[in-house]
């Protein structure tokens, strides 16, 4: 709810600007110098930044004597517009020139968003007025009234709002003068005056603000008389206060402790807990729009793509091997199983990989990915550990299994399904007789090659844990192992995993249950058929043959390449 006069957001920010110096409530602008400042300042809850001319020249390590080019501070106005909606009031120093330099300064200043410019009866370059302002020589008052009938003439939007700033106190030429030059630049078209003033006591300024008799809005910067109490500054019939140089100073403050700190004690491990996480710069920058923007507009080949590696498990029939690791750190060709995975996705640029672990966790190797663990692995099953990375599943998300080795090809073809759904099937796989039933696939039509360019759809997966309604006759390959998910279809994944949360008989569950679950819920799962150039490694005779198929697939000439072999 917005307190009553004031502007909401949807009115334009030369109109919020000009509706706050012209209320009769005392408003505040703060200061701000750059886009994460200004972002700050309108967290805070202010309706209004003071683009001040000293902190925008401190934060690029210059004096407040215009060593920065007018140029320069648009455009970090520009920065501070974008990251926050707030009408922004540029400390525009002296016009930086004459007349002309103020008219372009106006029509620049429109372009960038900014609804309003201060400017002061000082000359060009000026230096801070709480430095040796005595000293400053003032603007010539018909000259100062000449540059704010440009500013005022030049500016398109009507509500755009040019303050002028009286030095005239600051300068030592007192209170008389101070008026007259008021009264002057109200008379040439001001939208409100600044009154400055660098005594302690807010005595002169009282005395303005009672001698102007509210004949226009009065703007003050207490930076030196800060310990008047702002009730005073109400009474008094103040439009606005400035709060002019306060986070410039803080954040000096914080930067002059943490370097220090660090330099000192060479650890980070003091300071950790008492600055802004790296989560938090993030939600500053707003990073989670852009993730969201990137599923909407990037092309699937470089979109966001994850992948999630099920390794909880210990491996069934690999005890003898994995007494100190999972399954998915056995060496394969130099290097663990799951390295080839996680090589495999990046090559892909899968870069986004979470790995689910559970027995022995612990052992495995993190570079490159994120691991969460199933902490009830031993006594939960596949979906169990799927539902562990719900969190991860980010654009294009690929499932896997983590004991697989393969072609590169398949994980290409599979990635770039354009269906919501897509597994892959080898043809070459049928069941022995016997055999206990491991993902085999039900498939609308048979490989077959002629059939080339027509697509199958997944019917249902029989494991050994779960079984296809109604499925009868023989399945038409086995599942490999690999699931990739487009886009949008990823909440529905998220959807059907939660609904199968809900059965008491969940933990029990394996990822032929979720896709069964999907077809049964009338997704469509598009099979894509390969006949064999991959390997799983299910027990002791697949961990040796799966060297063999390793090396097969490193490049010639790499030491990897020795002996041929593959599928
Ligand atoms: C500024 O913030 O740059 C100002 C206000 O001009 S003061 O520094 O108080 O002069
Ligand atoms: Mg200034």
């Amino acid at each position: 709810m917005n307190a009553p006069g004031q502007l909401p957001a949807g009115f334009s920010r030369t109109m919020r600007l000009r509706e706050m110096l012209q209320s009769n409530r005392l408003e505040f602008m703060m200061e701000a110098h750059n886009g994460l400042s200004a972002r700050i300042v309108k967290e805070a809850g202010f309706k209004a930044i003071w683009g001040s001319g000293l902190a925008i020249s401190a934060q690029f390590g210059v004096r407040d004597n215009n060593e920065a080019s007018w140029t320069q501070v648009v455009d970090m106005l520009e920065f501070m517009a974008d990251a926050s909606d707030l009408p922004i009031l540029l400390d525009g120093d002296t016009g930086y020139g004459n007349f002309n330099n103020v008219r372009r300064l106006v029509r620049k200043l429109e372009q960038r968003g900014i609804a309003g410019v201060c400017i002061e009866d000082k000359q060009f370059p000026k230096t801070n007025s709480f430095i040796n302002g005595e000293a400053q020589p003032l603007a010539d008052i018909d000259e100062f009234c000449g540059k704010i009938k440009a500013g005022k003439d030049s500016q398109s939007d009507p509500n755009f709002s040019i303050v002028a700033r009286v030095e005239a106190l600051i300068a030592g030429w007192g209170m008389e003068e101070a008026l007259r030059r008021a009264e002057a630049y109200r008379r040439a078209g001001a939208d409100a005056i600044l009154i400055h003033s660098k005594l302690s006591k807010p005595d002169e300024i009282l005395t303005f603000a009672r001698e102007w008799a509210g004949r226009g809005p009065l703007v003050i910067v207490p930076t030196k008389y800060y310990s008047t109490p702002t009730d005073v500054f109400r009474q008094a019939g103040i439009s606005t206060v400035i709060w002019a140089n306060h986070l410039i100073r803080g954040a000096t403050s914080a930067m002059q402790a943490i370097a220090k700190e660090i330099h000192e004690s060479e650890t980070l491990v003091n300071v950790e807990d008492r600055i802004a996480t790296v989560n938090e710069i993030f939600r500053l920058q707003d990073a989670d729009e852009y993730s969201a923007a990137e599923s909407v507009y990037l092309s699937a080949s470089s979109a966001a793509r994850s992948a999630v590696v099920l390794a909880a498990s210990r491996g069934a029939g690999l005890e003898a091997v994995t007494a100190d690791r999972p399954k998915v750190m056995l060496p394969i060709a130099g290097k663990p199983l799951l390295r080839h995975l996680v090589e495999a996705f990046k090559k892909e640029h899968i870069n986004d990989i979470t790995v689910v672990g559970g027995y022995r966790a612990d052992a495995i190797d993190t570079s490159g990915i994120r691991l969460v663990v199933n902490e009830q692995h031993a006594q939960t099953g596949e979906l169990a550990s799927l539902a562990c990375a719900a969190e991860s599943f980010i654009g294009d998300t690929v499932i896997s299994y983590g004991d697989l080795l393969f072609r590169s090809y398949i994980l290409r073809d599979l990635v770039e399904s354009d269906s919501d759904f897509c597994v892959v099937v080898d043809s070459s796989q049928a069941p022995h007789a016997g055999e206990a039933a491991t993902d085999f696939a039900y498939c609308s039509a048979a490989d077959d090659r002629a059939l080339f360019g027509r697509k199958v759809w997944l019917e249902g997966v029989v494991s050994t844990a779960s079984s296809a309604a109604g499925k009868a006759g023989s399945p038409q390959g086995r599942w490999m192992g690999l699931l990739n998910v487009r886009g949008a279809a990823r909440e529905r994944l998220r959807a059907t995993l939660a609904r199968l949360q809900q059965r008491d008989d969940f933990n029990t569950l394996d990822m032929a249950a979720l896709l069964n679950a999907l077809v049964d819920a009338g997704e469509r799962i598009e099979v894509h058929y390969v006949h064999g150039h991959w390997r799983g490694v299910n027990d002791l005779d697949d961990f040796r043959r799966a060297g063999d198929f390793a090396h097969a697939q490193a490049p010639y000439g790499s030491s990897g390449a020795t002996s041929g072999g593959g599928a």
